[in-house]
Protein backbone atom coordinates (compact mmCIF):
# COMPACT_ATOMS: atom_id res chain seq x y z
CA UNK A 1 0.00 0.00 0.00
CA UNK A 2 1.34 3.45 -0.54
CA UNK A 3 0.10 7.01 0.72
CA UNK A 4 -1.80 7.55 -2.38
CA UNK A 5 -3.73 4.62 -1.19
CA UNK A 6 -5.01 5.87 1.76
CA UNK A 7 -8.48 6.35 2.35
CA UNK A 8 -9.14 10.01 3.12
CA UNK A 9 -12.90 10.00 4.97
CA UNK A 10 -12.80 13.91 6.21
CA UNK A 11 -11.23 17.16 5.58
CA UNK A 12 -7.81 18.10 6.84
CA UNK A 13 -6.00 14.21 6.51
CA UNK A 14 -8.57 12.43 8.85
CA UNK A 15 -7.90 8.76 7.13
CA UNK A 16 -10.16 5.67 7.35
CA UNK A 17 -9.89 4.20 11.16
CA UNK A 18 -9.41 0.33 9.29
CA UNK A 19 -6.27 1.39 8.54
CA UNK A 20 -3.42 -0.84 9.49
CA UNK A 21 -0.70 1.51 9.29
CA UNK A 22 2.70 -0.03 9.81
CA UNK A 23 5.64 2.31 11.40
CA UNK A 24 7.35 2.32 7.30
CA UNK A 25 4.40 4.56 6.00
CA UNK A 26 4.69 6.68 9.06
CA UNK A 27 7.96 7.24 8.35
CA UNK A 28 8.98 6.22 11.79
CA UNK A 29 10.86 3.72 11.81
CA UNK A 30 14.34 3.71 10.70
CA UNK A 31 14.38 1.37 7.42
CA UNK A 32 16.68 -1.47 7.35
CA UNK A 33 18.61 -3.46 5.48
CA UNK A 34 17.01 -5.49 2.62
CA UNK A 35 19.03 -8.46 3.19
CA UNK A 36 17.16 -11.39 4.19
CA UNK A 37 19.80 -12.78 6.45
CA UNK A 38 19.85 -9.77 8.46
CA UNK A 39 23.67 -9.97 8.10
CA UNK A 40 23.97 -6.02 6.85
CA UNK A 41 25.94 -4.16 9.33
CA UNK A 42 23.31 -1.93 8.68
CA UNK A 43 20.42 -3.56 10.72
CA UNK A 44 23.04 -3.16 14.20
CA UNK A 45 22.49 -6.48 15.80
CA UNK A 46 24.99 -5.56 18.85
CA UNK A 47 24.35 -7.25 21.78
CA UNK A 48 23.09 -5.11 24.53
CA UNK A 49 24.48 -4.22 27.76
CA UNK A 50 21.14 -5.88 29.46
CA UNK A 51 21.42 -8.84 27.64
CA UNK A 52 25.15 -9.85 28.59
CA UNK A 53 24.31 -9.85 32.65
CA UNK A 54 21.82 -11.04 34.61
CA UNK A 55 19.17 -8.67 35.90
CA UNK A 56 17.44 -8.04 39.13
CA UNK A 57 15.89 -10.52 41.49
CA UNK A 58 12.14 -10.63 41.99
CA UNK A 59 10.61 -8.44 44.27
CA UNK A 60 7.83 -8.06 47.05
CA UNK A 61 6.56 -5.19 45.38
CA UNK A 62 6.69 -4.36 41.71
CA UNK A 63 7.97 -0.45 40.33
CA UNK A 64 7.77 0.78 36.89
CA UNK A 65 10.60 1.45 34.63
CA UNK A 66 12.71 4.25 36.19
CA UNK A 67 12.84 5.44 32.48
CA UNK A 68 8.96 6.39 33.06
CA UNK A 69 9.81 8.42 35.95
CA UNK A 70 8.26 11.44 34.23
CA UNK A 71 4.72 10.13 34.21
CA UNK A 72 3.45 11.50 37.65
CA UNK A 73 0.08 13.14 38.63
CA UNK A 74 -0.10 16.97 38.36
CA UNK A 75 -1.17 18.66 41.83
CA UNK A 76 -1.96 21.98 42.68
CA UNK A 77 -0.14 23.90 45.38
CA UNK A 78 -1.35 23.14 48.53
CA UNK A 79 -3.46 26.19 50.57
CA UNK A 80 -2.44 26.59 54.22
CA UNK A 81 -5.77 28.01 54.77
CA UNK A 82 -7.50 24.72 53.43
CA UNK A 83 -5.34 21.94 55.27
CA UNK A 84 -5.41 18.59 53.09
CA UNK A 85 -7.89 20.37 50.91
CA UNK A 86 -6.70 19.79 47.20
CA UNK A 87 -6.69 17.66 44.18
CA UNK A 88 -4.36 15.42 41.95
CA UNK A 89 -5.27 14.76 38.03
CA UNK A 90 -4.24 11.55 36.20
CA UNK A 91 -1.46 11.97 33.19
CA UNK A 92 -4.16 11.67 30.66
CA UNK A 93 -1.58 11.97 28.00
CA UNK A 94 0.81 9.47 28.73
CA UNK A 95 -1.42 6.74 29.05
CA UNK A 96 -3.24 4.33 27.00
CA UNK A 97 -6.44 1.58 27.02
CA UNK A 98 -9.25 2.93 29.56
CA UNK A 99 -7.74 1.51 32.58
CA UNK A 100 -5.69 4.49 35.20
CA UNK A 101 -2.86 2.66 36.86
CA UNK A 102 -3.83 2.97 40.74
CA UNK A 103 -0.44 5.00 41.53
CA UNK A 104 -1.76 7.86 38.30
CA UNK A 105 -5.82 7.43 39.63
CA UNK A 106 -6.51 11.29 39.96
CA UNK A 107 -7.19 12.26 44.05
CA UNK A 108 -9.70 14.79 45.34
CA UNK A 109 -9.84 15.17 49.17
CA UNK A 110 -11.44 17.67 51.00
CA UNK A 111 -9.35 17.32 54.72
CA UNK A 112 -6.35 14.96 53.05
CA UNK A 113 -5.98 11.34 53.96
CA UNK A 114 -6.60 9.63 56.70
CA UNK A 115 -4.76 7.07 57.74
CA UNK A 116 -7.24 4.78 58.81
CA UNK A 117 -6.94 1.37 60.93
CA UNK A 118 -8.99 -1.49 58.91
CA UNK A 119 -9.59 -3.08 62.14
CA UNK A 120 -10.70 0.18 64.05
CA UNK A 121 -12.59 1.32 61.38
CA UNK A 122 -16.63 0.18 61.46
CA UNK A 123 -19.48 0.87 58.99
CA UNK A 124 -22.83 1.68 60.38
CA UNK A 125 -25.93 1.26 58.60
CA UNK A 126 -29.24 3.23 60.30
CA UNK A 127 -32.07 5.39 60.45
CA UNK A 128 -35.31 4.07 58.68
CA UNK A 129 -34.18 0.41 58.91
CA UNK A 130 -35.55 -2.84 60.51
CA UNK A 131 -32.51 -3.15 62.63
CA UNK A 132 -29.20 -1.08 62.39
CA UNK A 133 -26.13 -2.73 61.55
CA UNK A 134 -22.59 -2.55 62.55
CA UNK A 135 -20.21 -3.94 60.02
CA UNK A 136 -16.24 -4.42 60.30
CA UNK A 137 -13.53 -4.75 57.83
CA UNK A 138 -13.01 -8.91 57.96
CA UNK A 139 -17.06 -9.47 58.07
CA UNK A 140 -17.27 -7.41 54.78
CA UNK A 141 -14.72 -9.53 52.86
CA UNK A 142 -16.39 -12.26 53.84
CA UNK A 143 -19.39 -11.34 51.52
CA UNK A 144 -20.21 -11.97 47.85
CA UNK A 145 -18.25 -9.37 45.66
CA UNK A 146 -18.79 -8.45 42.05
CA UNK A 147 -16.74 -6.37 39.84
CA UNK A 148 -17.12 -4.06 37.47
CA UNK A 149 -15.24 -0.90 35.47
CA UNK A 150 -16.09 1.99 35.48
CA UNK A 151 -14.73 5.95 35.43
CA UNK A 152 -14.99 8.20 38.15
CA UNK A 153 -14.89 12.03 37.29
CA UNK A 154 -14.32 14.91 39.35
CA UNK A 155 -17.88 17.24 38.47
CA UNK A 156 -15.12 20.04 38.62
CA UNK A 157 -13.09 18.31 35.65
CA UNK A 158 -12.65 20.25 32.81
CA UNK A 159 -14.33 23.43 34.43
CA UNK A 160 -11.89 25.86 33.15
CA UNK A 161 -13.50 25.75 30.00
CA UNK A 162 -16.66 27.54 31.11
CA UNK A 163 -13.85 30.33 31.35
CA UNK A 164 -14.44 33.04 28.51
CA UNK A 165 -10.83 32.85 27.53
CA UNK A 166 -9.42 29.70 26.66
CA UNK A 167 -6.61 28.23 29.19
CA UNK A 168 -3.02 27.45 28.13
CA UNK A 169 -2.92 23.76 29.77
CA UNK A 170 -2.74 20.09 28.89
CA UNK A 171 -5.01 17.60 28.49
CA UNK A 172 -3.49 16.23 31.89
CA UNK A 173 -4.25 19.82 33.46
CA UNK A 174 -7.78 20.84 31.60
CA UNK A 175 -9.24 17.29 32.01
CA UNK A 176 -7.40 15.01 34.50
CA UNK A 177 -9.70 14.71 36.89
CA UNK A 178 -11.01 11.28 35.36
CA UNK A 179 -9.77 7.86 35.68
CA UNK A 180 -10.84 4.73 34.83
CA UNK A 181 -10.44 1.24 37.05
CA UNK A 182 -11.54 -2.11 37.66
CA UNK A 183 -13.77 -1.57 41.52
CA UNK A 184 -14.64 -4.78 43.37
CA UNK A 185 -17.17 -4.40 46.08
CA UNK A 186 -20.68 -5.68 47.57
CA UNK A 187 -23.77 -4.43 46.17
CA UNK A 188 -24.71 -1.70 48.40
CA UNK A 189 -28.41 -3.70 47.88
CA UNK A 190 -27.06 -6.58 50.17
CA UNK A 191 -26.38 -4.51 53.10
CA UNK A 192 -29.42 -2.69 52.71
CA UNK A 193 -31.51 -5.63 52.71
CA UNK A 194 -29.82 -7.08 55.40
CA UNK A 195 -30.57 -3.95 57.69
CA UNK A 196 -34.40 -4.08 56.41
CA UNK A 197 -35.34 -0.92 54.81
CA UNK A 198 -38.06 0.37 56.11
CA UNK A 199 -40.88 1.49 53.43
CA UNK A 200 -40.49 5.43 54.16
CA UNK A 201 -37.28 5.66 53.48
CA UNK A 202 -36.65 6.99 50.41
CA UNK A 203 -32.44 8.49 51.09
CA UNK A 204 -29.39 7.25 51.84
CA UNK A 205 -26.99 9.76 53.72
CA UNK A 206 -23.60 8.71 53.50
CA UNK A 207 -20.31 10.01 55.89
CA UNK A 208 -17.19 9.71 55.47
CA UNK A 209 -14.85 9.36 58.43
CA UNK A 210 -12.14 11.88 57.10
CA UNK A 211 -11.66 15.35 58.99
CA UNK A 212 -13.99 16.81 56.47
CA UNK A 213 -16.84 14.14 57.28
CA UNK A 214 -18.19 14.89 53.79
CA UNK A 215 -21.32 13.72 53.52
CA UNK A 216 -23.66 13.28 50.40
CA UNK A 217 -27.51 11.98 50.46
CA UNK A 218 -28.83 9.69 47.59
CA UNK A 219 -31.56 8.73 46.24
CA UNK A 220 -32.88 5.16 47.69
CA UNK A 221 -33.85 3.92 44.27
CA UNK A 222 -30.31 4.87 42.87
CA UNK A 223 -28.61 3.49 46.14
CA UNK A 224 -30.00 -0.10 45.33
CA UNK A 225 -29.38 0.00 41.89
CA UNK A 226 -25.58 -0.29 40.51
CA UNK A 227 -24.20 1.47 43.69
CA UNK A 228 -21.61 -0.92 45.43
CA UNK A 229 -19.41 -0.54 48.28
CA UNK A 230 -16.12 -0.59 47.17
CA UNK A 231 -13.14 -2.53 49.06
CA UNK A 232 -10.91 -3.74 45.73
CA UNK A 233 -9.47 -1.09 42.71
CA UNK A 234 -7.55 -3.13 40.18
CA UNK A 235 -7.13 -6.24 42.66
CA UNK A 236 -5.61 -4.88 45.58
CA UNK A 237 -7.59 -3.22 48.13
CA UNK A 238 -8.51 0.08 47.79
CA UNK A 239 -5.46 2.60 48.65
CA UNK A 240 -5.83 4.98 50.94
CA UNK A 241 -5.99 7.69 48.68
CA UNK A 242 -9.27 6.49 46.92
CA UNK A 243 -10.83 5.80 50.19
CA UNK A 244 -9.03 2.46 52.42
CA UNK A 245 -10.82 0.69 53.83
CA UNK A 246 -13.75 1.03 51.61
CA UNK A 247 -15.66 3.73 49.61
CA UNK A 248 -18.76 3.93 48.83
CA UNK A 249 -19.03 3.75 44.56
CA UNK A 250 -21.53 5.46 42.42
CA UNK A 251 -21.05 4.29 38.97
CA UNK A 252 -21.42 7.03 36.26
CA UNK A 253 -22.16 9.93 39.00
CA UNK A 254 -20.30 12.97 39.71
CA UNK A 255 -17.20 11.79 42.05
CA UNK A 256 -18.34 13.23 44.97
CA UNK A 257 -20.98 11.02 45.95
CA UNK A 258 -18.71 8.31 45.98
CA UNK A 259 -18.20 8.80 49.80
CA UNK A 260 -14.61 7.69 50.43
CA UNK A 261 -13.70 6.38 53.76
CA UNK A 262 -16.75 5.52 54.19
CA UNK A 263 -18.24 5.27 58.24
CA UNK A 264 -21.81 5.67 58.01
CA UNK A 265 -25.29 5.06 55.80
CA UNK A 266 -28.14 6.33 57.92
CA UNK A 267 -31.53 5.77 55.78
CA UNK A 268 -33.80 8.88 55.76
CA UNK A 269 -37.46 10.14 54.27
CA UNK A 270 -35.74 13.79 53.29
CA UNK A 271 -32.58 14.31 51.73
CA UNK A 272 -29.94 15.74 54.52
CA UNK A 273 -28.88 18.86 52.36
CA UNK A 274 -25.39 18.58 53.31
CA UNK A 275 -22.16 21.20 53.07
CA UNK A 276 -21.30 19.49 49.59
CA UNK A 277 -24.63 19.61 48.12
CA UNK A 278 -25.97 22.82 49.26
CA UNK A 279 -22.92 25.75 49.32
CA UNK A 280 -21.23 23.45 46.69
CA UNK A 281 -21.61 20.69 44.16
CA UNK A 282 -24.81 22.55 42.62
CA UNK A 283 -25.63 24.03 38.89
CA UNK A 284 -26.32 27.72 39.41
CA UNK A 285 -28.33 27.99 36.55
CA UNK A 286 -28.70 32.00 34.52
CA UNK A 287 -31.65 32.50 36.79
CA UNK A 288 -29.75 32.31 39.55
CA UNK A 289 -31.41 29.13 40.65
CA UNK A 290 -29.31 26.61 42.08
CA UNK A 291 -29.96 22.63 40.60
CA UNK A 292 -29.16 20.45 43.61
CA UNK A 293 -28.44 16.66 42.68
CA UNK A 294 -27.37 16.50 39.62
CA UNK A 295 -25.56 13.30 39.27
CA UNK A 296 -24.97 11.70 36.28
CA UNK A 297 -21.99 12.92 34.20
CA UNK A 298 -22.55 13.75 30.73
CA UNK A 299 -21.18 12.53 27.55
CA UNK A 300 -17.61 13.28 26.62
CA UNK A 301 -14.82 12.35 25.25
CA UNK A 302 -11.24 14.48 25.03
CA UNK A 303 -8.55 13.50 22.65
CA UNK A 304 -5.54 12.94 24.61
CA UNK A 305 -2.75 12.54 21.81
CA UNK A 306 -1.71 15.37 19.85
CA UNK A 307 -3.10 17.35 23.00
CA UNK A 308 -2.73 20.51 24.55
CA UNK A 309 1.66 21.25 25.16
CA UNK A 310 2.73 19.09 22.62
CA UNK A 311 4.43 19.57 19.80
CA UNK A 312 3.92 17.91 16.66
CA UNK A 313 7.77 17.25 15.56
CA UNK A 314 7.39 16.26 11.80
CA UNK A 315 4.75 15.98 9.02
CA UNK A 316 3.27 12.62 8.58
CA UNK A 317 0.82 10.23 10.12
CA UNK A 318 -0.01 10.34 13.55
CA UNK A 319 -2.49 8.19 16.10
CA UNK A 320 -5.30 10.26 16.92
CA UNK A 321 -6.14 9.09 20.56
CA UNK A 322 -8.76 9.83 23.69
CA UNK A 323 -10.76 8.87 26.17
CA UNK A 324 -14.58 9.05 25.58
CA UNK A 325 -17.35 8.18 28.80
CA UNK A 326 -21.03 8.70 29.65
CA UNK A 327 -22.80 8.71 33.31
CA UNK A 328 -26.27 7.20 31.45
CA UNK A 329 -24.69 4.12 29.32
CA UNK A 330 -21.55 3.13 27.45
CA UNK A 331 -20.27 4.91 24.41
CA UNK A 332 -21.48 3.99 20.60
CA UNK A 333 -19.51 6.30 18.45
CA UNK A 334 -16.70 8.98 18.79
CA UNK A 335 -16.48 11.44 15.61
CA UNK A 336 -13.09 13.19 15.21
CA UNK A 337 -12.55 16.33 13.00
CA UNK A 338 -9.32 17.86 11.84
CA UNK A 339 -11.09 21.37 10.62
CA UNK A 340 -12.81 22.53 13.64
CA UNK A 341 -15.69 20.77 14.02
CA UNK A 342 -16.66 21.02 9.56
CA UNK A 343 -16.03 17.41 8.49
CA UNK A 344 -16.30 14.38 10.77
CA UNK A 345 -14.65 10.66 10.19
CA UNK A 346 -15.67 8.03 12.46
CA UNK A 347 -13.11 6.98 15.19
CA UNK A 348 -11.98 2.96 15.94
CA UNK A 349 -13.43 1.87 19.63
CA UNK A 350 -10.58 -0.43 20.64
CA UNK A 351 -11.18 -1.19 23.80
CA UNK A 352 -14.10 -2.94 25.78
CA UNK A 353 -17.45 -0.53 25.42
CA UNK A 354 -19.01 -1.46 28.55
CA UNK A 355 -21.67 0.84 30.79
CA UNK A 356 -20.25 3.80 33.41
CA UNK A 357 -16.83 3.18 31.93
CA UNK A 358 -13.69 4.66 29.55
CA UNK A 359 -13.45 3.62 26.15
CA UNK A 360 -10.58 4.62 24.23
CA UNK A 361 -10.96 5.47 20.40
CA UNK A 362 -8.20 6.27 17.96
CA UNK A 363 -7.86 7.22 14.17
CA UNK A 364 -4.95 8.18 12.04
CA UNK A 365 -4.61 11.45 10.28
CA UNK A 366 -2.02 12.76 8.44
CA UNK A 367 -0.70 16.48 9.02
CA UNK A 368 1.38 17.86 6.44
CA UNK A 369 1.94 21.17 8.04
CA UNK A 370 -0.86 23.30 8.07
CA UNK A 371 -3.08 24.72 10.74
CA UNK A 372 -5.77 22.25 12.12
CA UNK A 373 -8.13 22.13 15.05
CA UNK A 374 -8.82 18.48 16.38
CA UNK A 375 -12.09 17.57 18.07
CA UNK A 376 -13.52 14.54 19.02
CA UNK A 377 -17.76 13.73 19.92
CA UNK A 378 -19.09 10.88 21.54
CA UNK A 379 -22.46 9.59 21.44
CA UNK A 380 -23.64 7.21 24.32
CA UNK A 381 -26.26 4.41 24.13
CA UNK A 382 -29.09 6.36 24.61
CA UNK A 383 -28.55 8.56 21.83
CA UNK A 384 -26.65 11.14 24.31
CA UNK A 385 -24.31 13.38 21.58
CA UNK A 386 -21.43 15.58 23.09
CA UNK A 387 -22.23 19.36 22.41
CA UNK A 388 -20.39 22.00 21.59
CA UNK A 389 -18.89 24.22 23.80
CA UNK A 390 -20.41 27.42 22.85
CA UNK A 391 -23.95 25.47 23.14
CA UNK A 392 -23.12 24.19 26.71
CA UNK A 393 -22.71 27.43 27.79
CA UNK A 394 -25.30 29.15 26.18
CA UNK A 395 -27.68 26.28 27.97
CA UNK A 396 -25.67 26.45 31.51
CA UNK A 397 -24.01 29.43 31.48
CA UNK A 398 -20.81 29.92 33.38
CA UNK A 399 -22.51 30.97 37.12
CA UNK A 400 -21.09 27.95 38.26
CA UNK A 401 -18.39 25.60 36.40
CA UNK A 402 -19.31 22.04 37.57
CA UNK A 403 -19.86 19.04 34.70
CA UNK A 404 -18.59 20.69 32.15
CA UNK A 405 -18.74 18.07 28.75
CA UNK A 406 -18.12 20.34 25.75
CA UNK A 407 -16.37 19.38 22.66
CA UNK A 408 -12.67 20.42 23.02
CA UNK A 409 -10.84 21.99 20.67
CA UNK A 410 -6.77 21.31 20.44
CA UNK A 411 -5.38 23.88 17.68
CA UNK A 412 -2.04 22.97 15.44
CA UNK A 413 -0.37 25.27 13.96
CA UNK A 414 2.35 25.18 11.48
CA UNK A 415 5.06 24.93 13.88
CA UNK A 416 3.39 22.05 14.94
CA UNK A 417 2.16 23.60 18.49
CA UNK A 418 -0.79 22.20 19.95
CA UNK A 419 -2.93 24.55 22.00
CA UNK A 420 -6.52 24.46 24.14
CA UNK A 421 -8.26 27.03 21.68
CA UNK A 422 -11.96 27.87 21.61
CA UNK A 423 -13.87 27.28 17.71
N1 LIG B 1 -14.90 11.26 52.53
C1 LIG B 1 -14.62 11.87 51.38
N2 LIG B 1 -15.10 11.37 50.25
C2 LIG B 1 -14.84 11.96 49.06
C3 LIG B 1 -14.06 13.15 49.01
C4 LIG B 1 -13.54 13.67 50.23
O1 LIG B 1 -12.82 14.67 50.27
N3 LIG B 1 -13.86 13.01 51.41
N4 LIG B 1 -13.87 13.77 47.79
C5 LIG B 1 -14.90 13.50 46.78
C6 LIG B 1 -14.63 14.05 45.47
S1 LIG B 1 -14.95 15.71 45.25
C7 LIG B 1 -14.27 13.24 44.42
S2 LIG B 1 -14.14 13.86 42.85
C8 LIG B 1 -13.95 11.82 44.61
C9 LIG B 1 -12.51 11.57 44.19
O2 LIG B 1 -12.17 10.22 44.34
P1 LIG B 1 -10.64 9.78 44.16
O3 LIG B 1 -9.80 10.66 45.07
O4 LIG B 1 -10.61 8.35 44.51
O5 LIG B 1 -10.30 10.02 42.72
O6 LIG B 1 -14.10 11.40 45.97
C10 LIG B 1 -15.18 12.00 46.65
N5 LIG B 1 -15.33 11.39 47.94
MO1 LIG C 1 -14.96 16.10 42.96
Amino acid sequence: MSKQDLEKVAANGLINRRHLLGLGLTGMGTVASTSLLGADAGLNLEIPRWSKAPGANASGYGSRSRFTDDMQRMAGNPNPLYPGGGASRSPLHQLQGSITPNSLHFERHHAGIPDIDPAQHKLVIHGLVRQPLVFNYEDLLRYPMVSKIYFLECSGNSGSLFGPNPADGSAQSLHGLVSGAEWTGIPLSTLLDEAGVNPEARWINAVGADAASMGRSIPLNRAMDDVMLALFQNGEPVRPAQGYPMRLFVPGCEGNISVKWLTQIKLTREPTHFRDETSKYTDTRLDRKSLQFTYPMGTKSVITAPSGQMKLERHGIYQVTGIAWSGRGSIRRVEVSADGGRTWADAMIDSHQSEKALARFRIPWEWSGGDAVLQSRATDSEGNVQPTRTSLVTEKGNISTYHFHGIQSWAVNTAGDVANVYA
